[in-house]
C-alpha cells in the first residue's frame, strides 16, 4: 500500500492516503529501500511511500512500517554550514515554495533570501515570495517595500505583499496554493505557521508569542508537518531555517540559478564567465544599465567567495 508522509516527528511518521486526509502513524523499521542519498534523514514530508500494516489497522500501539521511499519528482535539501556538510531532507514532491519574508520584525537580509532562491532554483521547485507583516511597517516603509518589490520581481519572481494578521494578500496566496503541495520557508518568526493560519482558520499551527525583548523568531515551530487547505492544495509547515550551507555548485554555475542573470549570461564575451573580472562582460553591463539589481548581484559575489571557502 502507498500513502504520502505528512509529519515527521524524530523517527515517528504520519502518513495519509493524499489526497484523502486521513493520517495514521507509521515507523521505519528493518531496511529502507532507498535511491542512493547522502541525508541524515531517509524519509521526508511530502514522501511517497510503500508500507506494510503490523496489525488490521495503523494506531500508536501498531504503527505501519515503511518498507521504501518511491521516486521523489524533486526535494528541497538543506546542508549544514559545518563542516561535515551534513544534508537533510526539508521535503519531497513539491510544487512550489512560498518563502516568506519581512522586511522588519525581523529583520531581512537579502544574501539569506537570495540563497533560499539558489536552492529552489536548483531543485527545480517554482518558489513565491511572500512579503509579510507589511501591517507594521508599511506605513513607515513604503520606499522600502516598494524597493525590495522591484528587485524581486523585476529578477523575475512572483512577490506577494501580505499580512498574515490583517488578511491583505490571503486570498491571491490561498489561490495560488490551491493546487498541488506547497513548501512554507524562511527564518523563524516571519509567520509561516501565521500564514497556514490565515490561509485557513480551521487549522491550528503553533503560533509564537510576540517577543518584543527579541523582536526576533524563537523557533517556536519544531517539526515539519503537512496541512490540507480547505481552499484546496496541501501546505508544509517548517521551523525556521537559520543560516545554511550552499548546494555542491561549481563556481561557474551559480549565475545559472539567477535568472536574471542566466537570461543576459549568453552575450559575455567569455564562455564560461563569472562575471567578475572578465571584459565584455553582458552581466556587469546589465547591472550598469540597471537591468541587474545590484543587491543580488552582491549576493552571488557572497556565493562566490563562499564557494571558495569550501574547496
Ligand atoms: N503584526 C503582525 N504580526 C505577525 C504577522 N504574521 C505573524 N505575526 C507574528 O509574528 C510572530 C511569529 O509568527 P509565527 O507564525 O510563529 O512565525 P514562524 O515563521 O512560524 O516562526 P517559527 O515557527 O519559529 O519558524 C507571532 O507573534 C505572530 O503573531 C503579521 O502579518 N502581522
Ligand atoms: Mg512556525
Ligand atoms: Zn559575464
Amino acid at each position: 500500500m502507498e500513502a504520502t508522509v505528512v509529519k515527521n516527528a524524530g523517527s515517528h511518521y504520519l502518513l495519509s492516503a493524499l489526497p484523502q486526509w486521513e493520517p495514521f502513524p507509521a515507523v521505519l523499521r528493518g531496511k529502507v529501500r532507498l535511491e542512493r542519498s547522502v541525508a541524515t534523514n531517509p524519509v521526508a514530508v511530502g514522501d511517497r511511500v510503500r508500507y506494510e500494516l503490523d496489525g488490521p489497522v495503523a494506531d500508536a500501539m501498531h504503527p505501519a512500517v515503511i518498507k521504501e521511499v518511491l521516486p521523489r519528482s524533486n526535494y528541497i535539501i538543506r546542508r549544514s554550514t559545518n563542516l561535515s556538510r551534513q544534508a537533510h531532507v526539508i521535503a519531497a514532491n513539491l510544487d512550489r515554495a512560498v518563502l516568506v519574508v519581512t522586511l522588519y520584525f525581523p529583520e531581512i537580509k537579502l544574501p539569506f533570501l537570495d540563497r533560499l532562491l539558489v536552492t529552489c532554483e536548483v531543485y527545480g521547485v517554482r518558489p513565491v515570495i511572500v512579503l509579510n507583516k507589511l501591517d507594521l511597517y508599511r506605513e513607515l516603509a513604503q520606499e522600502q517595500v516598494d524597493t525590495f518589490c522591484d528587485i524581486y520581481r523585476g529578477a523575475g519572481y512572483t512577490v506577494l505583499e501580505c499580512s498574515a494578521l490583517t488578511g491583505e494578500g490571503i486570498d491571491e496566496l490561498r489561490s495560488l496554493c490551491s493546487q498541488g503541495t506547497s513548501l512554507l520557508s524562511g527564518e523563524s518568526g516571519v509567520g509561516k505557521s501565521s500564514v497556514i493560519k490565515a490561509l485557513d482558520p480551521s487549522l491550528d499551527p503553533k503560533i509564537g508569542t510576540i517577543s518584543t525583548a527579541h523582536l526576533q523568531g524563537r523557533h517556536t515551530t519544531s517539526l515539519y508537518e503537512m496541512y490540507p487547505l480547505s481552499g484546496g492544495g496541501f501546505i508544509v509547515d517548517t521551523p525556521g531555517l537559520r543560516g545554511f550551507g550552499l548546494v555542491d555548485l561549481e563556481k561557474e554555475e551559480i549565475s545559472k540559478y539567477f535568472p536574471e542573470m542566466l537570461k543576459v549570461a549568453d552575450n559575455c564575451r567569455f564562455v564560461p564567465c563569472t562575471h567578475t573580472h572578465e571584459p565584455g562582460c553582458a552581466v556587469k553591463q546589465a547591472i550598469e544599465d540597471g537591468a541587474i539589481s545590484p543587491e543580488r548581484y552582491n549576493s552571488y559575489l557572497g556565493m562566490l567567495e563562499e564557494d571558495k571557502k569550501f574547496r
